[in-house]
């Protein structure tokens, strides 16, 4: 027998909950229509319609709020396996924050199916007002009954091009409306209408589900466009990038025994982030594994530049560094960036320019002219000291890399030989 689509029951939903219903019937729909649970690829958003995710035997895949709609387009544009299906789950919340998501997806008409959800409020965070929240109903947040008209998610996406919408009560058997939505090709959209048990009810004493509607302005019906399937149209696709990265050739051996965190930081514009690629790419080539990081202000163009690797000749489980083994600093940028973790190195070796005030540390301290070869060789400088005297690589391997990378013949080469054989 087949698998069917639920895997638990009951649903963890209050009691009364439309949720519950969306969720029974969207089952239903989806085996009426002959899918296995495992063609269908469910896309839920954070809020209490997405705690459906552990009871289904579909894929699932779980979002940030408002997202589902641009998770299920991004699987819808690149899923290339007919049969399959793309079902997106989302709030009333959810529709709100993320809008343009359901639109870009509806105006491209990508081949997936959205089911808002709409309770008329964020039920999972206590029942504020949403962007779908009808004009005069009460929230938790609007006390005296929305004072502003919602959007109405039908007819934008009707407007922005889908195939299919469809506005219903969430009250009885709407399995056979579910079932219309998930078998179109195309952009489709239901958004069923409920009020949360949990705050709706309680705040609106006395109102019924089809008057709130109503009196909304919010008609019930079918919306049908004619539209194009849609279709790649970039031109040709690019190719798997990674392919055309060429390889690290393996060079003579390293001589590390433990792993070894570095933290490379000078000022920006001044070649930190290069000389840090260029000892990666040399220590690789030596055997190591490695870990870069590199962080820098927003403007890119001033203010520090600090580089982080981590030099090991076993796996990387975890590539953070608090307190490095070694600190290059190059310049006064690198060293305020730097300066708290530097003062709390209680071991390892200080690589400064001698142009510095060194700060309180427990570091072995070593200081050299870096500055003297310019101060955008300065970080080159003091990683080919590096490779001359900690006996971790060769000098030789890193000069190799720098040449292969078309840096080497731009360095003033004599004058970097004196301060690191200094
Ligand atoms: C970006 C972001 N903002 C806020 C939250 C907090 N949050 C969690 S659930 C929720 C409400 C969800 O409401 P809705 O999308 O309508 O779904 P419902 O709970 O009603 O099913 C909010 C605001 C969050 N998780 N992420
Ligand atoms: S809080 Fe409201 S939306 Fe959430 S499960 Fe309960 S009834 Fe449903």
């Amino acid at each position: 027998m087949t698998r069917p689509m639920l895997k638990t029951m009951p649903l963890p939903y209050c009691k009364g909950c439309g949720h519950d219903l969306i969720a029974k019937h969207s089952a239903a729909a989806l085996e009426k229509l002959g899918f296995y649970p495992l063609d269908v690829i469910l896309v839920t958003d954070i809020g209490c319609h997405g705690i459906i995710d552990k009871c289904m035997n579909t894929h699932t895949v779980h979002g940030l709020h408002g997202r589902s709609g641009a998770l299920g387009a991004g699987i819808s544009f690149g899923l290339q396996a007919p049969g399959k299906k793309v079902v997106v789950f989302i709030g009333d919340g959810g529709a709100t924050i993320g809008l343009q998501h359901i639109m870009e997806a509806a105006r491209l008409n990508l081949d997936m199916s959205v089911v808002v959800h709409n309770n008329m409020l964020y039920g999972m965070t206590g029942g504020q007002t949403s962007g779908l929240t009808p004009q005069g109903f009460r929230t938790t947040t609007s006390f005296e009954g929305n004072p502003y008209a919602g959007y109405d998610i039908c007819k934008m996406s009707h407007t922005a091009g889908a195939t299919y919408v469809a506005r219903v009560l969430g009250i009885g058997d709407i399995s056979g409306d579910l079932a219309k939505v998930f078998g179109q090709k195309g952009f489709s959209l239901i958004e069923v209408m409920e009020i949360c048990p949990s705050y709706g009810v309680k705040l609106n004493p006395g109102r019924k589900l089809a008057e709130v509607v109503k009196s909304a302005g919010r008609e019930t019906g079918v919306w049908t466009g004619s539209r194009e399937d849609f279709s790649h149209r970039q031109g040709k696709k690019s190719g798997d990038l990674l392919s055309e990265v060429s390889g690290i050739a393996k060079g003579s051996e390293h001589r590390l025994k433990n792993p070894l965190s570095i933290v490379i930081s000078g000022s920006a514009g001044e070649g930190v982030q290069l000389a840090a690629t260029l000892l990666a790419k040399a220590s690789i080539s030596s055997g190591l594994q490695v870990t870069q990081k590199g962080s820098y202000p927003v403007t890119v163009g001033v203010g520090f530049s600090t580089a982080e690797l981590n030099l090991s000749p076993g796996p990387i489980h975890f590539h953070g560094i608090d307190t490095p083994d070694l600190a290059i600093i190059t310049s006064e940028d690198g060293l305020n960036h730097n300066r708290k973790r530097i003062m709390a190195m209680q071991q390892g070796s200080l690589l400064i320019d001698s142009g510095l005030a060194v700060p309180e540390t427990s570091a072995r301290v070593i200081r050299r002219d870096f500055r003297s070869v310019g101060a955008r060789n300065a970080a080159i400088c003091a990683v080919l000291y590096f490779a001359r005297q900690f006996g971790v690589l060769t000098e030789e391997i890193l000069l190799h890399i720098m040449e292969q990378e078309g840096k080497a013949a731009k360095l003033p080469i004599e004058k970097i030989r004196q301060v690191i054989e200094s």
